[in-house]
């Protein structure tokens, strides 16, 4: 191998570079190979491909290797730069290597630490706790009310093949509050709400009306005091920004005349009119991923930027001002760049600690969206963003998987991420979008087999859940020990089970939850609170070969060495100092200390 981009002797600085950094490559071929010169290639993608060749300068031998040495300079490009090597030998023999990827961020951005130190707890608010049984008549969308709590959601598609998800529980924001010190004792520190703006659907992505929380979830000042509550708890508040559709149902769209003021199915007089795309008014519109229920919206309507982030009044603002300090965008890259950066501008005016997490399914500095390389973390749009990587590559590992994956993976977020956004991840292990992570490891599935019908109300045998739980407490010990904040979807501590929606989305058992599994989540947000290392230490990867996964985080207070074994044989793993596994008060000595199999430490060093 001549070339290793995570080798610091081959590049510096490592990773994703502010503007104007001038990196350094290095090339090391073996003397065998003849080579006599070197040549850099950049493409400098958002600058018209602008294509740089610069060649390399020799700097001597290292051992039985030539060394080649150049200088990428970015100057004041923001951006991918695409760069390779091309060796070339006395004999007219060539050589490619590459292309890597060079992320290269608008460094002027301050981006608040808070929201990656921290655990963020994830509530689908219809599903978490009510204070009592609500009453629908008069809301938006024909909803029917679940009076057992325990029921299970109904699965019902419309006339037109579409969920209907109009069966409600009643979660709401007084149940939450009541829940608060429950949230507290866990570790939480940042609560993540789906959307609770007024809408139709029991998951209200469907949002009828921006400026008004759902009734059923309680009124404004129930929000604001929830807002104040958690904020005395030394808790944060994120909000669920759906920014790039409304509902069918809305006041904007209005498409059933649920609401008095004339909307854009009723007159193209309407304010609204202007924010869709009719091909045939009012029938034919464009609609999220052609889902009817969810028009698009025209995200460079100046009335609509307007009212979303522009105006002193905005939304973006308000619901910040009223307490809220984070807004999570929904399907953020499928939001034009510059609607992202004014939502992310508005946020940071009206409080510089905001934060904006994008929605983003793949490695958020390479995703084209509309044949155009997005902005996300490039500084100024998104500060963090959802970190699927995180988890599709941590349960390939807990599923059967090689360690070596989950670190390459990883590495490769980090390497191409800015140190903002690596820090600022929303890393989970399930989502409202994904089946329950305790049934997937249960059932040995990772929920990608099409044959199957997710929608069944399925239940675990006894083994599967037991087997499930043990890998599902491994995969949480990785969860809250890495860098980026440890999210938890509502239940996932409490033993909740089921595939697709609503199966994913059932109500929070309260009473019968799973203690092993909570005592679990209880002591891991313990270790993030209390562990200065888990906040904001780096990470450094110890022993990764096949079953077995070892990481340290370091450089803030006392170190913490992460283990896990998701073998079926125990594993030697080095410690290195006299150490205690915060999970179980066990101590162990420094040396080769075998892991017994499907197990895991959280070792910090023993006090002398
Ligand atoms: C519901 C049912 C669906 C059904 C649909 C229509 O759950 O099974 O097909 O109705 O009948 C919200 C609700 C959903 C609801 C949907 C439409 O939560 O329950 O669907 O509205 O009414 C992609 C997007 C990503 C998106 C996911 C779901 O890129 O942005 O799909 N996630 C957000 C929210 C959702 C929300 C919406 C968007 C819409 O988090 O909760 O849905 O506002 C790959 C791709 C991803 C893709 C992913 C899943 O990995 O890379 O891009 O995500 O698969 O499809």
């Amino acid at each position: 191998q001549t070339f290793d981009s995570r080798d610091v002797r081959c590049k510096q600085p490592y990773g994703a570079v502010p503007a104007g950094t001038r990196v350094n490559l290095a090339l090391r071929p073996l003397r065998t190979g003849g080579f006599s010169e070197g040549l850099l290639i950049a493409y400098f993608e958002s600058r018209n491909e602008e294509r740089l060749e610069v060649p390399m300068e020799w700097k001597g031998m290292d051992g039985d290797r030539d060394v080649f040495q150049v200088v990428l300079d970015t100057g004041d490009y923001v951006g991918l730069v695409w760069y390779s090597f091309r060796l070339m030998g006395l004999d007219g023999r060539q050589e490619e290597l590459g292309p890597y990827q060079l992320t290269v961020y608008d460094g002027a951005e301050r981006v608040p630490g808070w929201f990656g130190e921290g655990m963020t707890y994830q509530i689908f608010p219809d599903r978490f706790r009510r204070s009592r049984i609500p009453d629908p008549t008069g809301m938006v969308g024909g909803r029917t009310v679940h009076q057992d709590w325990e029921e299970m959601p109904e699965y019902r598609p419309d006339a037109r093949g579409e969920v209907r998800n109009r069966d409600f529980f009643g979660g709401d924001f007084r149940g939450v509050m009541e829940k608060l010190p429950y949230l507290q004792d866990l570790g939480v520190e940042t609560i993540y709400f789906c959307p609770v703006f007024e809408a139709p659907e029991n998951h209200r992505y469907g949002t009828g009306d921006y400026e008004k929380i759902d009734p059923m979830l309680g009124t404004e000042e129930d929000f604001r005091a929830l807002c104040a509550a958690a904020h005395r708890l030394g808790m944060k508040v994120m909000l669920d920004g759906v920014f790039n559709h409304q509902g069918f149902v809305s006041r904007y769209f209005n498409g059933d005349g649920f609401y008095p003021e004339p909307g854009a199915c009723q007159s193209q007089d309407s304010p609204y009119y202007k924010w869709y795309n009719f091909s045939h008014w009012p029938d034919k519109y464009d609609s999220w991923w052609g889902i009817y229920s969810l028009p698009a919206v025209n995200e460079s309507e100046p009335s609509y930027r307007d009212y979303i982030f522009g105006g002193e009044n905005s939304i973006v603002r308000r619901w910040l001002r009223a307490g809220a300090d984070a807004w999570r965008l929904d399907v953020a890259d499928e939001l034009p760049d510059d609607f992202v950066h004014g939502i992310h501008q508005a946020a940071r005016e009206t409080d510089p600690n905001a934060v904006v997490i994008g929605e983003v399914w793949e490695d958020g500095s390479t995703k084209i969206a509309y044949g155009v390389r997005r902005k996300h973390i490039l500084g100024g749009h998104c500060d963090g963003l959802m970190n699927y990587p995180f988890r599709n590559s941590l349960l390939g590992y807990l599923m059967g998987g090689k360690a070596e994956d989950f670190r390459a993976a990883m590495e490769t977020i980090r390497e191409n991420y800015p140190p903002f956004a690596w820090r600022t991840a929303m890393n989970f292990l399930g989502t409202h979008d994904t089946p329950r992570i305790l049934t997937l490891l249960g059932c040995g599935t990772d929920g990608q087999d099409h044959d199957k019908d997710w929608r069944a109300a399925y239940h675990m045998t006894e083994s599967q859940y037991l087997l499930g739980r043990t890998k599902l407490m491994l995969g949480a010990l990785v969860l809250f020990a890495f860098p980026g904040s440890p999210t938890v979807y509502y239940g996932d501590e409490a033993g909740m089970e089921g595939f697709e929606d609503p199966f994913n989305r059932r109500t929070y058992p309260w009473g019968s939850e799973d203690q092993t599994l909570l005592d679990w989540y209880t002591a891991l947000g313990k270790a993030r609170k209390e562990l200065p290392a888990l906040r904001r230490g780096d990470l450094f990867w110890g022993q990764t070969q096949g079953r077995l996964l070892t990481f340290l985080r370091q450089g803030e207070g006392e170190p913490v060495l992460a283990a896990v074994n998701v073998g079926l044989k125990s594993a030697a793993v080095e410690v290195p100092w006299p150490a205690r596994d915060w999970m179980t008060g066990k101590e162990l000595a420094p040396g080769r200390r075998l892991l017994p199999p499907l197990s895991g430490w959280l070792l910090v060093p023993r006090q002398s």
